[in-house]
């Protein structure tokens, strides 16, 4: 049986188990389009491309499958790029399928080519930076290797985004439909098993350790580490910081969570590992920037360090390990588990986090080294309220990141997923709409975005995405009326030299009114019950406009 290469491409989106389709159309895809129609692939029409892609990135993050955006040729397919940049750098598995003119006008100007030849933009050239797998399908006969390869990358370990485009006269041949049944679609192979003499030596390092601290990484969220982390913690006394991507990798709400760690985390966990930790376990961070506090070589000077990452690229890549393990990380703390059950391996002494906390906090209060003076007391309130109304658990796609890192203590129903990537503002609202969309999405569960004002303007129009589609969504935006960490930085390291920071915001009331949507404003001292009780959460979409002091700056610097 032969079949439209334009459905083939449906079929074998399908088949990745792709469920949502965004993008915007245009006439170099719309023969892809049309087989869409028949297709149960659900195709949700974005205000940009950037945001299409943000959504597919949302969508993959949240749902551990194949994310999936679609655009046109030219313009649709360059305004993807930070979308997939942000996948490439966040190792998400996100396909974009794109347009392209047809192949008989390469080199001769036809509108959007965008082949590189006579001069046109150059797509695979534009993509190849960004994409585990970028390819321009010139014709059939290799179809069923590229959309092969297309379907590895994708599900990878770890994966990455592919780009696939097609010129419009190549949708529309014909090829054999059999050709999909070449294709492997397997998922990740199961989890390798983990070495004997790696939980040898990991129990020794603990053994010869008086007082262990765990590092947890996305890793540990990733492999579905979690519980057994959680476990394991409580199980030896050792307590648990984490890095901004691994926050919730256990509940930051319990006895032995120090919070994360981080240039801009609250500082217990650092002060923490720099006084009392003798080994450093680092399962599944990769000790960025943040995380390392610019890299401070000091931090963990004389200290063991064990390093497990399933990733060998991560591995000591900063500081060299005692011991460096490359496993994956959900078989590897399900193996140290077991270990230390049938060993009947010793808990550390019970540590007093709380205790710990609560000093360091008075000392720093009374020395000024908080990072956050009371003029951030509503947005603190603005998180523990959450907190408290949302027991059950929320998902949180968080651009502005500084306030949620201290303020939020994720627990084991939440999700949080920082803006990391390539740290791109104007992401939050697409990312949460993206996985709001999942068909699995459990809808009890509240979904939100927080994102600065700076951000939202990147990304405004998205709201009315929501609104299109009946599409439960909460963007809480903290209005500064500036850019507040660029005016923070020119305030710290250039002297109140403030250029290209403040600008005029809307009046957010209207903007809500205007896109029928409900407002809530959050001044300081404003009572929550009475500004937000009323919201419908879980059904409706809502503006939470919370006031930030523009002159009110965390206390903390990335030296730049
Ligand atoms: C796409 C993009 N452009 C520029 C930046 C650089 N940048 C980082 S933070 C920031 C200011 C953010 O302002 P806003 O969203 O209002 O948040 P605030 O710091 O005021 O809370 C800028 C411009 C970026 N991260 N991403
Ligand atoms: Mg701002």
């Amino acid at each position: 049986m032969s079949m439209q290469v334009s459905e083939l491409l449906v079929r074998f989106l399908e088949r990745l188990g792709v469920r949502c389709l965004f993008g915007i159309p245009g006439s170099h895809i719309l023969p892809v389009y049309d087989a869409l129609y028949d297709s149960p692939i659900r195709t949700v029409l974005a205000k940009h491309e950037q945001a299409a892609a943000f959504m597919a990135c949302g969508q993959a993050l949240h749902t551990g499958g194949v994310g999936a955006c679609i655009t046109t040729a030219g313009p649709g397919a360059t305004n993807l790029v930070t979308g997939i940049a942000n996948a490439y750098a966040d190792s998400l598995p996100v396909i974009a399928i794109t347009g392209e003119a047809p192949t008989y006008m390469f080199g001769k100007g036809g509108l959007q080519e965008s082949s590189g030849e006579g001069g046109s933009v150059d797509q695979v050239a534009l993509f190849a930076g960004i994409t585990r797998y970028h390819k321009l399908i010139e014709r059939t006969d290799y179809l069923a290797s590229v959309l092969g390869q297309a379907a590895k990358c994708l599900t990878g370990d770890p994966p990455g985004p592919v780009v696939l485009s097609i010129p419009f006269n190549l949708q529309k041949e014909t090829v054999d439909a059999d050709l999909l049944d070449r294709i492997g679609f397997g998922r990740r192979p199961g989890a390798p098993l983990v070495a004997d003499h790696h939980v040898e030596q990991t129990l020794r390092l603990i053994g010869q350790s008086r007082r262990p601290l765990i590092v947890a990484g996305h890793g540990c969220l990733r492999a579905g580490g979690a519980p057994s982390l959680q476990r394991l913690s409580s199980r030896l006394n050792i307590p648990v910081t984490s890095s901004l991507k691994g926050k919730g990798a256990i509940d930051e709400r319990s006895a032995l969570s120090l919070g994360s760690l981080g240039v801009t985390s609250g500082g217990h966990a650092l002060r923490y590992l720099e006084r009392e930790a003798d080994l450093v376990m680092v399962l599944g961070a990769s000790f960025n920037e943040r995380t390392s506090y610019v890299w401070d070589r000091s931090l963990l000077a004389g200290k063991k360090i064990l390093q497990v990452d399933n990733d060998p690229q991560q591995l000591e890549k900063v500081y060299r390990a005692d011991l460096a393990i490359q496993a994956d990380l959900g078989a590897y703390l399900k193996a140290l588990e077991a270990a230390v059950e049938q060993r009947q391996i010793a808990a550390k002494e019970p540590v007093d986090i709380a205790g710990f906390v609560a000093d360091l906090q008075a000392r720093m209060d009374g020395a000024g080294e908080t990072i956050f003076s009371p003029r951030f007391d509503h947005v603190k309130g603005l998180y523990r309220w959450l907190e408290q109304r949302f027991p059950d658990g929320l998902v949180m796609f968080d651009d502005n990141i500084v306030f949620a890192q201290s303020f939020f203590r994720v627990s084991a129903r939440d999700r949080f997923y920082p803006n990391t990537g390539i740290s791109s503002l104007g992401q939050a609202a697409p990312a949460a709409i993206g996985a709001r969309f999942a068909p699995d999405y459990d809808a009890a569960r509240p979904v939100f975005a927080m994102i600065g004002d700076g951000g939202f303007h990147m990304c405004a129009m998205e709201l009315m995405t929501a609104v299109n589609y009946r599409l439960p969504l909460n963007v809480v935006l903290f209005n500064n009326d500036t850019m507040g960490l660029i005016r923070k930085n020119q305030h710290q390291h250039y002297r109140d030299r403030f250029i290209d920071c403040d600008f005029v915001n809307p009046d957010y009331a209207a903007l809500a009114r205007a896109f029928g949507i409900r407002h809530a404003r959050i001044d300081a001292g404003r009572d929550l019950d009475e500004a937000l009780g009323d919201l419908d959460w879980v059904r409706g979409v809502n503006l939470i406009e919370v006031r930030v002091d523009r002159d009110a700056y965390p206390n903390y610097s990335s030296r730049r």
